[in-house]
């Protein structure tokens, strides 16, 4: 596991001299938002290092950081747009006349079989992109379309769900106080590799560190031995999907030894009390993997500690209670007290408060006000789980999905059951891709519009300032002037909302003529700056510029709840646990499979960075050795991973960092296809995992999809057999 530092090993070239400028920006690939200090040469990138004056990141990065250098150079990368002439074939096309064609198209699919007949994707950077995120809002406004998905359902859906019950509202993400607490939790995360979701931290190792050097304690629960859980006080392995009822099983300790002491403004205690007493310790046990004893040590430890965080991500979201448990976690704070107060979880005061202004505008989100089409699945804050796309494209009849805009997604290698979505996207009548590469997904677009680089750009967090560890407020300038052929995102955006309108007529055309014209001459750095300059901070962009290495605005502050009242049992959850009650009873699946993210990794899209992808083989399969023996199988081998879904097949290892009956692959690979154009991930493509993952399979009350946990049986390779996967 390589260690990031100040100066990572990696950094770029060295050979920098005084004349050369340095540029201070937030590195904008994950939410750790790191500063970083990139030095230039002409047109070249010649060294990117952390920032040591950031006023939260502190000189931490990462080696992906130091890979934007590749990024930006990448000859692969698009510069201008693509025209798909013939399938697997593009040539380019001039910006006016690829938007033109973009919003014609998309109106006469619109105008022939009605708004949902468009769809639109939003894939994972769509978050780092503050303008983008607000010129996305005017094109799904100008489209009109229900038909609107995104990666959030593949991810942290369920937290928002929750947030959305419990505080009325979805943006209200209450954020470890990880600087200050002395118990941390971590439940299906790893946040030393994924440099934290959901908490923007960066230098994970340094901050678990300072809090086992003041006396905390870290405890990992994961069916995998994690690089997290290299560096914590204990880690217990736990059986995939059953976070729930190990939540259910603490909440059961903490009521019947009087251990709750929930904070005034919370009702549903009693409920919630009744609601777990189905679940003691012993009766959970066998099936979470973890003993009664070590359960009711970890409710007893949670308690007494201070301050205590469980911080449960990723792991226990994609999984069928990752509502459900979400909720359990959020109910363990509370009976703690532990929410809203120092050392527990608190909700951020950022500059831009989001959350604050959407309440103001009346939209805190909303659950099952439409369904899907095709399965009948309940919306969520206007959207549709995305394992509904497929479905929705396939079947015929009044509202089908015949066009799709994708923004910054790669749906075909990030969504469960991916060769059907990839079939799927070739019936439709048009598709347009915003997107700097040409891949699995984009190879089926009619157009792709790539935006200016990620140094070309400004930054600025509009998301993860507000799910930050400690108040920091930072924008960045671009490194590099963008080429007079480039479009930002969001001029590209602006100008399919306006070429769409031109075409589509009515009230709605004109709006979006309107829209997409004045928004593209105001430009979004004034609403930014009005943002900041209305925000509780009343800040400027201005006065961030002139800090470079970011504001300091203080820890998170507790207290923000008071007056509020919570309910902690709400039926939506409650009325779940008979459904929880129940897996109690079923047979355990003999080998299930979870996912594995890697450091020099980030979902599908940095595998074509030489320097990240260079050294050993990461898409492996890794598998408990008695596993192993009883298959009769040895490491190095290919072997045949298989279910009722596909099939595919993967090198090897054997390691007992796995727990027995779990085997683990990592997501975001299985690069090619006739038309992409990378060409250096396409030498070391590695597998798709979401082969072998069920798009039926979703976790009912928040409509994630499952993603961990997934039944499979591993074989030995047949000679002369290939596998789907490639
Ligand atoms: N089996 C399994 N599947 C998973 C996961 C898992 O753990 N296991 N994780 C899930 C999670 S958490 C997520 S978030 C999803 C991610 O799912 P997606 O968001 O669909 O996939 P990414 O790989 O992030 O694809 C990002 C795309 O954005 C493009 N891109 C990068 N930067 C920019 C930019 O600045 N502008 C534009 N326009 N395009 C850009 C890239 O070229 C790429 O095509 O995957 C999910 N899928
Ligand atoms: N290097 C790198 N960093 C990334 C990304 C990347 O691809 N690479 N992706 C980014 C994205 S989009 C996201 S959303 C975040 C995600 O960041 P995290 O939330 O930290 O997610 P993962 O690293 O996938 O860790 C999930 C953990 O859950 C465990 N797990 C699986 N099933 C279960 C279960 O049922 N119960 C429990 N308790 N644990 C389980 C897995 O073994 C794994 O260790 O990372 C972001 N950062
Ligand atoms: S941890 Fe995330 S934000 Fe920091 S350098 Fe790495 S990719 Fe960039
Ligand atoms: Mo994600």
């Amino acid at each position: 596991m390589p260690t990031a530092e100040a100066t990572h090993p990696d950094a770029t070239h060295r050979d920098t001299t005084d004349r050369d400028p340095t540029h201070c920006i937030t590195c904008p690939l994950c939410e750790a938002t790191c500063g970083l200090r990139v030095t230039t040469r002409g047109d070249q990138v010649i060294d990117i290092r952390g920032d040591p004056e950031d006023v939260l990141s502190l000189g931490y990065l990462c080696p992906k950081g130091v890979a934007l250098a590749d990024l930006h150079h990448d000859p692969d990368r698009l510069r201008q747009p693509m025209r798909r002439v013939a399938p697997g074939r593009f040539e380019p096309i001039g910006w006016d006349e690829a938007i033109a064609l973009a919003g014609r198209r998309l109106a006469q699919v619109q105008a022939a079989h009605g708004p949902d007949a468009v769809a639109i994707y939003f894939g994972n950077p769509t978050a780092h992109g503050w303008a983008e995120l607000l010129a996305l809002a005017l094109l799904h406004r100008g489209l009109g379309t229900r038909n609107l998905f995104s990666s959030g359902s593949v991810d942290a859906r369920p937290r928002q769900l929750v947030s959305w019950v419990l505080y009325g509202n979805q943006a209200r993400l209450p954020i470890p106080d990880l600087d200050r607490t002395s118990f941390l939790l971590v439940l299906g995360a790893n946040p030393v590799v994924s440099n934290g979701s959901i908490m923007t931290a960066p230098d994970m190792r340094r901050r678990l560190a300072s809090l086992r050097a003041r006396g905390g304690r870290v405890v990992v629960v994961d069916p995998r031995r994690t690089e997290t859980a290299a560096v914590a006080d204990a880690h217990h392995f736990i059986r995939p999907g059953t976070d729930a009822l190990l939540l259910a099983a603490m909440l059961h300790t903490l009521f019947s030894e009087g251990l709750t002491r929930p904070r005034p403004g919370t009702t549903g205690v009693d409920t919630l009390a009744r609601a777990v007493a189905d679940f003691p310790p012993d009766r959970v046990a066998g099936r979470v993997g973890i003993s009664a004893e070590d359960i009711i040590a970890l409710a007893r430890a949670f308690a007494a500690a201070p301050g205590a965080v469980c911080y449960a991500r990723l792991g226990t979201c994609v999984h069928p209670f990752g509502a459900t448990t979400t909720w359990l976690v959020d109910a363990l704070h509370h009976v703690t007290g532990n929410f809203d107060r120092v050392g527990g979880v608190m909700f951020p005061s950022p500059a831009i408060d989001l959350a604050a202004l959407a309440e103001r505008v009346g939209q805190r989100g909303s659950r099952d006000t439409f369904r899907s089409r095709v399965r009948g699945t309940p919306e969520f804050n206007g959207e549709l789980p995305c394992t509904e796309l497929a479905p929705e494209i396939e079947t015929p009849g009044v509202g089908q999905v015949r066009a799709l805009v994708t923004h910054a997604g790669n749906p075909v290698l990030s969504l469960p059951n991916g060769p059907r979505l990839e079939r799927a996207l070739g019936r439709l009548d048009f598709m347009v891709s915003i997107d700097i590469y040409l891949n699995e997904t984009t190879r089926h677009a009619d157009l792709v519009l790539p935006p200016s680089s990620h140094l070309e750009r400004d930054h600025f967090s509009l998301l993860f300032h507000a799910m930050s560890v400690r108040n920091t407020v930072r924008y960045s300038e671009p490194v590099f002037d963008k080429p007079a052929t480039a479009r930002h995102g969001w001029e590209i955006i602006l100008g399919l909302v306006e070429a769409h309108g031109r075409h589509a007529g009515g009230v709605r055309g004109l709006l979006g003529r309107l829209q997409g014209r004045l928004g593209r001459a105001l430009r979004p750095r004034r609403v930014l700056d009005l943002l900041l300059r209305t925000g509780p901070r009343r800040l400027s962009l201005a006065s961030l510029k002139r800090h470079p290495h970011g504001l300091d605005l203080g820890a998170l502050e507790p207290d923000r709840l008071a007056g509020v009242t919570v309910d902690l049992a709400p039926t939506l959850f409650t009325a779940d646990l008979i459904r929880l009650d129940a897996t109690l009873a079923t047979p355990v699946a003999p080998l299930v499979l979870i996912g594995r993210r890697t450091l020099r990794s980030n979902n599908s899209w940095m595998h074509n960075s030489a320097r990240l992808v260079k050294g050993r083989d990461r898409c492996t399969l890794r598998m408990h050795p008695t596993d192993a023996a009883a298959r009769g199988l040895v490491a190095g081998e290919t072997v045949r991973v298989h279910n009722h879904v596909g099939a595919l097949e993967a090198p090897l290892e054997v390691s007992d960092e796995v727990m027995p009956g779990v085997v683990s692959l990592p997501h975001g690979w299985g690069h090619g296809g006739p038309g992409a154009r990378q060409n250096v991930a396409a030498k070391r493509p590695g597998i798709n995992v979401n082969v072998v993952v069920d798009d039926a399979i979703l976790d009912p009350v928040s409509g994630t999809g499952v993603l961990n946990g997934v039944p499979v049986e591993v074989c030995r390779r047949e000679v002369g057999a290939r596998g789907e996967g490639g």
